[in-house]
């Protein structure tokens, strides 16, 4: 489709106006949203990535390319959450300490309001208190946690081997999530599943709940 590619060098080249109208094009066209979302913006994302890790672009475009992303999400985002789908559970989200990726996690967000979760974001940057105190503050049953670099991802460690030591780690299904991740790093820092992508993460969200 000649608009999807478009879209992918508008998203490259950070235009966010354009990307709006891309996405509204798309879904007038009877795109479903989740559509748009994975082959559109997703897709265009990941040339971004390869380019940003070959040494072809650098943080501005790239930042450039993720607010032009954001604007597209921006317009996905009531369209997955509207679904009426019955209430499935309570989880806590939250990109570890040290991250500032919050693309996915917000797509994560996203996808899991569409399929009936409730969802506390906790943003960027997320301390391991305050995970602890928004599962509490929230009684979640869901904690999902998000890294984009091999050097945050070990905080994820940090945070469950926190709720060990309170005495609270079976209180939580803990999902885990993020590019540099793998279901093996899931295992071995104590975590419940490890989600290769927003839809997964549903799945298998819905099936701890059921
Ligand atoms: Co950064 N960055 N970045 N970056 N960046 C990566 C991650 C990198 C792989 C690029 C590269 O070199 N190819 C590389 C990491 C290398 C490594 O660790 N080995 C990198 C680097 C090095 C950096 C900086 C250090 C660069 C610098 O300053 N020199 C810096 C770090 C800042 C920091 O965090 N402290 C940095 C900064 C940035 C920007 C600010 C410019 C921007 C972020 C903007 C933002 O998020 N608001 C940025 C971006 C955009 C990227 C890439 C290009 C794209 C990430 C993205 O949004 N992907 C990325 C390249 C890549 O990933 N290949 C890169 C789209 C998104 C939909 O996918 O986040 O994987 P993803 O989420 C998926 C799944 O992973 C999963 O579901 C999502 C949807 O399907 N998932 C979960 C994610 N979280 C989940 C949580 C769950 C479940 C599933 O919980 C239950």
């Amino acid at each position: 489709d000649e608009l999807v590619t478009q879209m992918q060098d508008d998203l490259y080249d950070g235009l966010g106006e354009e990307i709006v109208d891309g996405v509204n094009i798309l879904l007038e066209r009877g795109w479903q949203p989740y559509d748009v979302l994975t082959k559109a913006l997703v897709a265009g994302m990941t040339v971004v990535g390869n380019d940003f890790r070959d040494g072809i672009l650098f943080v501005p475009e790239v930042l450039l390319a993720a607010n032009a992303m954001k604007s597209g999400m921006a317009i996905l985002k009531p369209l997955l959450a509207e679904t009426g789908a019955p209430k499935m559970g309570k989880m806590v989200i939250g990109t570890v300490k040290g991250d500032i990726h919050d693309i996915g996690k917000n797509l994560v967000g996203m996808m899991l309001e569409g399929a009936g979760f409730e969802v506390v974001d906790l943003g960027i940057n997320t301390a391991a208190e305050a995970y602890l105190e928004a599962l509490a503050r929230e009684e979640a049953d869901i904690l999902g946690m998000s890294a984009l670099l091999t050097t945050t991802m070990p905080y994820m460690k940090t945070v469950i081997d926190e709720l060990v030591e309170k005495g609270r780690r079976d209180d939580y299904i803990v999902l885990v999530g993020g590019a540099p991740l793998n279901e093996e790093f899931g295992r071995a820092i104590g975590a419940d599943a490890y989600c290769r992508d927003a839809a997964v993460a549903v799945e298998i969200a819905k099936d701890f709940i059921a």
